[in-house]
């Protein structure tokens, strides 16, 4: 759905008084910035869209706020979910669910561990946050995320909590994976996940190129997500904005802008939810009993 069609559909809510009306205009303004990637991440995606809806509750603000992004089924779930649980009951589960990640991410990361993650992902650096409270000492690698930067909010949220944190530009992952130029290699790989399928992961474009790596370098790769991240349905992946990457490109230049990536089950060492720390298949069926 493009903006004008969001916008469209907004104005056919049939809301009239004026707090409807601030209402409206918040909902508005919260799906156009999900939409332009401003609220950017699943969690946050959801989270937004969670509130935006208890805003509006309504048949068609839900089907508006479900088009904005195709690829965060957290986003689906948590709107279907809201029809059998209260409005606090989930907000409670994503504080839940990130405090029993960080338990389980605080016993994976040994002293001195250099750790690569990829894009910003609010499981990942919340987990990484709460192991240095904990004492645990280590360092993180991390890539700038083109055409988006999205990896210097996740440098900056780290630094601010006295992690040491190492920038690469994208095309030197390698370099930060399988070390050299007196670059250390990684120990671990840590990335979040926008979706868990039944084949494996879709996350940030350039995950499953990492997961290839980490599995010819026997990295171990963990996938830190919450697990109402799960689908079993097919899930469509995002195309962004041209311009993103080259605002005044060349005429007939093409330009491919994938916003994500399918990593496959083989290339996972566990899935790190609330549910524990498991293997592909265990955290299939103990989701799928969830
Ligand atoms: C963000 C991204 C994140 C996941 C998980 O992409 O790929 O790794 O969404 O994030 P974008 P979280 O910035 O394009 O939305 O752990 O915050 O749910």
């Amino acid at each position: 759905m493009t903006f004008r069609i969001i916008v469209n559909s907004i104005k056919r809510l049939n809301l009239n008084n004026q707090s409807k009306m601030n209402k409206k205009k918040k909902f508005a303004k919260i799906a156009q910035d999900i939409k332009d990637i401003k609220i950017q991440g699943a969690r946050n995606v959801a989270k937004q869209a969670l509130y935006a809806y208890s805003l509006i509750p309504t048949k068609q603000s839900k089907k508006i706020l479900m088009s904005l992004r195709p690829t965060e089924p957290m986003l689906f779930n948590v709107l279907k979910k809201v029809e059998i649980q209260s409005y606090q009951e989930i907000l409670n589960h994503f504080e839940d669910a990130q405090q029993k990640i960080n338990q389980e991410v605080v016993k994976i990361i040994k002293s001195q561990d250099i750790i690569f993650t990829h894009c910003h992902s609010t499981n990942v650096v919340n987990a990484l946050i709460y192991a240095k409270k904990q004492g645990k000492n280590f360092e993180v690698y991390l890539t700038e995320t083109r055409p988006l930067f999205q990896g210097r909010k996740t440098a900056t949220e780290l630094r601010k909590a006295g992690i040491k944190t190492t920038m690469f530009v994208d095309s030197a992952l390698g370099i930060a994976l399988m070390g050299s130029q007196g670059v250390k290699k990684a120990d671990k790989i840590f990335l979040g996940a926008d979706a868990l399928l039944n084949a494996g992961v879709i996350n940030k474009v350039g995950s499953g190129l990492i997961s290839k790596v980490a599995k010819l370098e026997k990295t171990p790769l963990y996938i830190v997500a919450d697990s109402w991240k799960y689908t079993p349905d097919k899930i469509k992946l995002e195309q962004r904005n041209l311009k993103e990457v080259w605002d005044d490109a060349p005429a007939k230049v093409k330009i491919k802008n994938p916003a994500f990536e399918f990593v496959p089950r083989e290339n996972i060492k566990n899935i790190v939810s609330e549910l524990g720390a498991l293997t592909y298949s265990n955290f299939l069926k103990k989701v799928k009993k969830a």
